[in-house]
Formats: C-alpha cells, sequence, structure tokens
C-alpha cells in the first residue's frame, strides 16, 4: 500500500492525491506541516517539501510532476495524459503554467507572514498569478476531457480561494470559474476540497 506525505491546502498534493483516486490506487496520506518538528518529510525528500509518494519498500517518490509521471508509467489505467504526443505537450504545458501559479502563490503567502513584507515581492508575485490566470484562461487544451490538465487548472484555482481569497479570479475568468464549479463535482475532487491547516512552528 502506497502512502502519501500530504498536507489539507497543498495544491500539489491535491494534484496527486486526485491522481491516485482516479486511477484506483488506494493509499494512505499522512498529514504534515514539513517544516514542524514532528515531520518525516526529510526523511524521504531531501528537498524537504511534500507531497511525498511512499513506496510499499519505502522509496520516497517526490516533486508532484515527477510523481504523476511516475504514476502513468507504474499505473498507466486510465491514462491522465492523452495518447497523441502533441495534445500530452498541451497538456504539460498547463501543467506547467499551474505549478508556477501555485509556486507564486506560496510566495505572497509566506511573505505576508512576515514582519515587514516587501511590497516589490508582493508585487512580482501577484503579477505572475494573474498573468498565469490569463494565459490558462486562454489555452485551448483546458476542458477537452479530463485528465492532467484539468487535474492542475482545477487544484490551482481552488487553492487561489484558500490562500489569496480576495482574488477576483472568478469573476474576471468566468469559464475558468465554471470549469472549476464542474470539477469540484466529481468524486476526486470532493473527496479533497483544501483546507487551512494549523501552522505552529514559523518558518519566515
Ligand atoms: N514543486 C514542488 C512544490 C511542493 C511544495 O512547495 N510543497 C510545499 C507544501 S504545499 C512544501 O513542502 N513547502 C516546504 C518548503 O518549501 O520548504 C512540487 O510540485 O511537489
Amino acid at each position: 500500500m502506497y502512502r502519501l506525505i500530504s498536507a489539507t491546502p497543498s495544491p500539489y498534493a491535491r494534484k496527486v492525491r486526485i491522481a491516485l483516486i482516479e486511477k484506483g490506487i488506494p493509499f494512505e496520506t499522512r498529514t504534515e506541516v514539513p517544516w514542524h518538528a514532528d515531520t518525516v518529510t526529510p526523511a524521504y525528500n531531501p528537498l524537504e517539501k511534500l507531497p511525498v509518494l511512499i513506496t510499499a519498500d519505502g522509496r520516497g517518490i517526490y516533486e508532484s510532476r515527477y510523481i504523476l509521471e511516475w504514476l502513468e508509467v507504474m499505473h498507466p489505467e486510465p491514462p491522465l495524459l492523452p495518447r497523441d504526443p502533441m495534445a500530452a505537450l498541451a497538456a504539460r504545458q498547463v501543467e506547467v503554467i499551474c505549478d508556477g501559479i501555485c509556486d507564486a502563490t506560496v510566495l505572497l503567502f509566506f511573505e505576508r507572514r512576515r514582519e515587514a513584507p516587501s511590497a516589490p515581492w508582493i508585487g512580482r508575485q501577484r503579477r505572475k498569478i494573474d498573468g498565469g490566470l490569463a494565459a490558462l484562461a486562454a489555452n485551448p487544451a483546458i476542458g477537452q476531457g479530463f485528465g492532467l490538465a484539468e487535474i492542475c487548472a482545477g487544484t490551482v484555482l481552488r487553492y487561489l480561494s484558500v490562500r489569496y481569497a480576495e482574488h477576483p479570479w472568478a469573476a474576471r475568468h468566468p469559464g475558468l470559474a465554471a470549469l472549476s464549479a464542474g470539477l469540484e463535482q466529481r468524486a476526486s475532487f470532493a473527496a479533497t476540497v483544501p483546507v487551512p491547516q494549523n501552522i505552529t512552528e514559523a518558518v519566515v
């Protein structure tokens, strides 16, 4: 049985949880804050980030993008990537945009927790989020069916509501709002709704 080191708000972990559920792969979840004293994340990932998929023989597979590729090889059915190579590249491009929006949102979240947040740094992350969302809204590879592109788009959009609730993305991009609402109806999405975690140890 796989174990997944996960965090309840994490969009990166949610991508993997959704993929595991969609592929019908049983797994146990270990919920962590990866810098708390009781974390086991560094024992499985030298980069000290979650998600980490732990195999039955105790190996740590880490980095959400790589975990999803690994799962596609080890558990190809049902496929989450289109068989057509060009369509697969287009889906991976969507993942790049979505991960970039998540990364900027994480940087923004931590910057706001500092005693003296940097306005230029915050502005830079906001621009990345806005630019990424515009690129996503204009991307024809999303919403063609269900697979990697939709998992990535759905997880980043819902994550914004958790970590950047005041962002008007849904009003600005009604197509993305409709996509997100539809995806959240799926069982795999409903089972993994992101919620903030209690962070008790400072990291910034
Ligand atoms: N690129 C990584 C990002 C993972 C990530 O940033 N995870 C956060 C939790 S949402 C984390 O572990 N942060 C701890 C840190 O960056 O030190 C992935 O896709 O897996």
